[in-house]
């Protein structure tokens, strides 16, 4: 059978055990409209915390199995799915990839085309601004910190998570939503040694289609949407455009 042309994009689904409504609508969209694709480009995030491939065999929450279990018979179906790291689910790892038949790709990602050029990323080493943010990524994303880290029981690794989203909804209340944003320079030299390719990215859950002039050049930038309880998004590339479709 030949693979279909389509490509979709999705990011920031943040999915949880507290999260019925959007785990819902992502199985079933696994299940259907996805399939319509030859592949699936998961942008980051699609998980609310990811602390460690061990919680797939974690009984108490079946929700993490479910999903890679999801993710490996569309792929089984003939989809492609590849994932980045997102800065909530940034430890997914080769386990996870295995039983979900997924691939993980690095960020940025240069996703070449015979029609078009696309470079991929969640979209937060773009939020300079934020400086106390890019300072607790640097840490996370050393591997000296990442293997202490996985070292330590699932429990506790939760416990922290959890405290750490704590402390991070606190820290925004005191940030300003143009410092979360993406920092303009940031961009035009990200898009630069990017080779001018159309960014698709996600993480700043303001869905957007914006153009930057960069070097006397014209770059597009699609920022992906959020998912919520009742309604998620896909960007889906159809050979000649870029096209958003709700879900369901
Ligand atoms: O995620 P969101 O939307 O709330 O905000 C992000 C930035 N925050 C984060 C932190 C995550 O939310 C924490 C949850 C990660 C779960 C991973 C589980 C497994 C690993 C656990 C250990 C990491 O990414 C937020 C940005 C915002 O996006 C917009 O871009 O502003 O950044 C922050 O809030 C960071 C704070 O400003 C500074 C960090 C405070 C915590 C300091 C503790 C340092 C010790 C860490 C090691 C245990
Ligand atoms: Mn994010």
């Amino acid at each position: 059978m030949a693979v279909s042309p389509l490509i979709f994009f999705i990011s920031d689904l943040h999915l949880a055990p507290t999260t019925p409504g959007a785990n819902a609508l992502f199985l079933d969209f696994l299940a259907g409209h996805a399939r319509s694709a030859g592949q699936l480009f998961i942008l980051g995030d699609l998980f609310d915390a990811w602390p460690g491939d061990d919680v797939l065999d974690d009984p108490t929450t079946p929700l993490f199995a479910a999903i890679a279990d999801a993710l490996r018979k569309l792929t089984a179906a003939g989809t492609g799915v590849s994932l980045l790291h997102g800065n909530r689910d940034f430890l997914l790892g080769e386990a996870f990839a295995r039983r979900s038949g997924g691939r993980l790709l690095p960020d940025p990602y240069i996703l070449s085309l015979p029609s078009w050029q696309f470079v991929l990323s969640h979209g937060d080493a773009l939020c300079t601004g934020d400086q106390d943010y890019q300072r607790f990524r640097a840490l996370v994303r050393s591997t000296g910190w990442q293997s202490d880290f996985l070292a330590l029981p699932l429990a506790e690794r939760q416990a922290i998570a959890a405290g750490l989203r704590e402390k991070s909804a606190s820290a925004k209340r005191e940030k300003t939503v143009e410092l979360m944003d993406v920092d303009p320079l940031t961009t035009d030299d990200f898009l630069r040694s990017n080779g001018y390719a159309t960014l698709i990215h996600g993480h700043t859950h303001r869905p957007a289609r914006h153009d930057h002039v960069v070097d006397g050049i014209h770059v597009e930038r699609w920022v992906l949407a959020d998912w919520s309880e009742k309604r998620g998004e896909c960007l889906c590339w159809n050979g000649e455009r870029l096209v958003r479709q709700s879900i369901p």
